[in-house]
């Protein structure tokens, strides 16, 4: 899988790859992520890739022409599956939709910057929008790199136990147990009796009850959905 990042700002990007589960999954070959500077299309003698907006509201505007020269030559070497525009007007993030994207194959994820990209960009180049949640963030880039890193670390082998990215928080719409390591008593503070029987059905039956518990006080709302 290939995920190509256009952005304004690729050195917001520099660091949130090259680090923990992401990095290795590049060094395995199981992810190709490459961040490109939309500034490299742009045909105009001093590199310019912003406008005034028509209509004269405040705020520069991301113009056409780097945006799609970008897409377009991408689309040109491989095929994608989805061209995603990361914006605080999009559908809001879930795992589902995660879930759904690490399967799909090579993605471009257009991040957008001061107020915005022209809307005929997103029209006819963008196929999906995504936003990571209500509230506004500076650009595209935070949330890119957010979602990223929840589609790589869904790729069969980026995770070394198989059983973990299963039994992650919100995949059966249900949060995650409590976890507990040595010692077994920290000053008092006691690690459950039950995870220390050996008694793994009664153990598999409490872990379940407890992300049942958890749920219903923490995110009552993640039962009364189905995805
Ligand atoms: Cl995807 N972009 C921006 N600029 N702000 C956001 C967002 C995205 N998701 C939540 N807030």
């Amino acid at each position: 899988m290939r995920i190509d990042i256009l952005s304004a700002v690729p050195g917001l990007l520099e660091g949130p790859f090259s680090d923990s589960i992401v990095k290795r999954a590049q060094e395995k070959g199981l992810v190709e992520i490459v961040v490109h500077n939309i500034r490299d299309w742009s045909t105009d003698k001093h590199k310019k890739i912003d406008d005034e907006p028509f209509g004269g509201s405040a705020g520069m505007v991301l113009t056409i022409q780097p945006i799609a020269d970008a897409i377009e030559s991408l689309q040109k070497e491989r095929h994608y599956a989805e061209v995603v525009f990361l914006t605080p007007d999009g559908e809001q993030l879930k795992q589902t939709a995660v879930n759904h994207l690490s399967m799909q194959g090579n993605l471009i994820l257009l991040c957008g910057h001061y107020k915005g990209i022209d809307q005929r960009i997103r029209e006819h180049l963008v196929t999906r929008e995504i936003s990571i949640g209500d509230y506004v963030l500076s650009g595209g880039e935070l949330a890119a790199a957010v979602l990223t890193d929840a589609i790589v670390r869904l790729i069969p082998g980026v995770i070394g136990d198989e059983q973990s990215a299963l039994t992650d928080s919100f995949q059966d719409n249900l949060l995650a147990p409590p976890v507990y390591t040595r010692p077994a008593d920290y000053n008092g503070w006691k690690v459950p009796e039950i995870l220390r029987s050996g008694d793994h059905k009664a153990i598999n039956t409490w872990l379940e009850e407890q992300a049942i518990e958890r749920t219903q006080a923490l995110r009552p709302d993640l039962f009364e959905k189905d995805s």
